[in-house]
């Protein structure tokens, strides 16, 4: 398997579940500007949409969305616990949190990666990120150790990954004290510290 990624994008949530669940895999680095890989590659030609991630299998097919492709690596290797098992509420609540995350916390990111977005697109996006993040934290008040109870999932990976962008969207986290140590507690596992390393990121 093959990831195509930039550093520090919603990329590295595929990448962490990777590791977590101890797959082989080799990944390439994305200009997104320019739309060319590492190697020297259109990435347009890999993959028509022109954004990471993207995850090429070993027979050459295409996988591209980021909730769909960490679910797809999971279900790889169940017994890693990464995705609860189909069609149990468990899976369904799973992707709830992966479709929460990507439309209303990883969206309402995009324009601070956006040199053209204006002010008032950049406080309207701050003001959702800071209620949703309040309702983050007030799931994680009960004491559990990652989204969806005691055991990590492909939904850690990916709140992670975007929690990881808070600075430069000028949200504090230290308004709620869960979500730091939250970020901190999967930033210190060992499967992230190498994804991280891997990215030049650590
Ligand atoms: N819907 C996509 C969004 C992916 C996305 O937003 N990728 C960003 C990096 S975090 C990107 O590649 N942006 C460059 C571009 O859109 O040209 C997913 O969830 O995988």
């Amino acid at each position: 398997m093959k990831l195509y990624y930039k550093p520090g994008a919603c990329s590295l949530s595929p990448r962490i579940v990777l590791e977590e669940a101890g797959l082989p895999y080799e990944s390439e680095a994305v200009n997104l500007q320019t739309k060319v890989t590492a190697g020297g590659a259109n990435y347009l030609d890999i993959n028509a949409k022109g954004y990471v991630p993207a995850l090429v299998l070993d027979g050459g097919e295409l996988l591209t969305e980021g909730p769909a492709i960490v679910q797809y690596l999971a279900d790889l290797v169940p017994a890693t616990g990464l995705a609860p098992t189909h069609g149990t509420l468990a899976r369904y609540q799973l992707q709830s949190w992966l479709t929460f995350i990507g439309t209303e916390l990883h969206r309402s990111c995009s324009p601070f990666f956006n040199p053209s977005a204006q002010d008032d697109w950049k406080s309207a996006a701050r003001a959702n990120l800071t209620r949703r993040l309040g309702f983050v934290a007030a799931q994680l008040a009960d004491g559990r150790q990652y989204l969806t109870g005691e055991t990590f999932t492909v939904a850690d990976a990916y709140l992670y990954t975007v929690l990881r962008w808070m600075p430069a969207t000028g949200v504090d986290l230290a308004s709620w004290p869960a979500l730091p140590a939250y970020r901190d507690r999967v930033g210190a596992r060992p499967a992230v510290q190498k994804a991280l390393q891997a990215e030049g990121l650590a």
